[in-house]
């Protein structure tokens, strides 16, 4: 039993850590079935990037980055599609896809119509503007109740399957990232289970740059991406979203099976029962 790890797929010649790698059809499915074989519960198709300050895909080109992809992988993993647009989830939901990753969280009712799962992910602003100035009163309150929220909207509309999702780094400074990593147990008290996504980001460079240094660049971020990971399970994240999948799926192991170590000898230490309910669990 261990928190699930979701492999990002970025169909898109722009994304933020691996634009352009797999917008080819072929490079797309190959990467997501090499995610599978490492271990990737789920595997997330994305065709525009939300990266700050990026420019919106038209419909019909992401239609043509996302649907192929999504129809090839469906037989092999569970594939979520990481879209704003609800035609676009539709058809994703229609080729296969099984969980709607909504960056936005307004879409359940494509969700709904779908009898699909969905995510509700938090975030102030837009990719394009968002991080220009981010503000809040108090960051971890104002991101539990919109969730919450949302997560009761869905959940009365008929989505069965609500997972929520602070958005780290979708309108937030070092310091709103830290509060809500910080705060994950309150999230995860909602009951709902909960997806983190650190992986790879801008935050990650900032804090592992040596005093004075520039921030690190994208490929140099894996252990803080693992670290941040680790962090969120050992919370009582349900689910990690995350580009490095092998090293990942051990820190989700080690996670799982520190706890079935704790929970036969008795010892304290975080329980599954404070995660998410635990259900979504592997
Ligand atoms: N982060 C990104 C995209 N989608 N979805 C959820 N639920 N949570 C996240 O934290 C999240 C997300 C951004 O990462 P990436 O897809 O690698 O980059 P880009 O948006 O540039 O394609």
């Amino acid at each position: 039993m261990r928190p699930l790890v979701m492999g990002v797929l970025n169909v898109t010649p722009d994304s933020f850590s691996d634009g352009g790698r797999y917008l080819d059809f072929d490079a797309a499915v190959a990467h997501g079935l090499d995610m599978v074989a490492a271990g990737a519960d789920v595997v997330d198709v994305g065709g525009e990037s939300s990266r700050p300050g990026a420019t919106e895909v038209g419909e019909a080109e992401e239609l043509r980055r996302v649907v192929p992809v999504v129809e090839a992988l469906a037989p092999h993993v569970r594939v979520s599609v990481d879209t704003v647009k609800p035609a676009v989830a539709e058809a994703a939901l229609g080729a296969g896809a099984t969980l709607l990753n909504d960056i936005s969280a307004s879409l359940w009712a494509t969700a709904a119509a779908a009898g699909a799962g969905w995510v509700a992910m938090h975030m102030q602003g837009t990719p394009r503007t968002m991080q220009r100035d981010p503000r809040y009163g108090d960051v971890v309150a104002e991101v539990a109740a919109f969730l919450a929220g949302r997560a009761a909207t869905a959940a009365e509309a008929g989505v069965r399957e609500v997972w929520i999702d602070p958005g780290i780094g979708f309108g937030k400074t070092v310091a709103h990232n830290l509060s809500l990593l910080r705060a994950l147990p309150a999230l995860v008290g909602t009951g709902l289970p909960v997806v983190v996504g650190t992986s790879r980001k801008s935050f990650l460079g900032v804090i592992g740059a040596r005093p004075g240094h520039d921030p690190l660049p994208v490929e140099r971020r894996l252990p803080a991406s693992l670290a941040t990971a680790t962090w969120a399970m050992l919370a009582g994240a349900a689910m990690v979203r995350v580009h490095d999948v092998a090293a990942t799926v051990q820190a989700a192991t080690l996670v799982g099976d520190t706890r079935l170590v704790g929970a036969a000898a008795g010892a304290a230490g975080p329980e599954p029962a404070a995660a998410g309910g635990g259900r979504p669990w592997r």
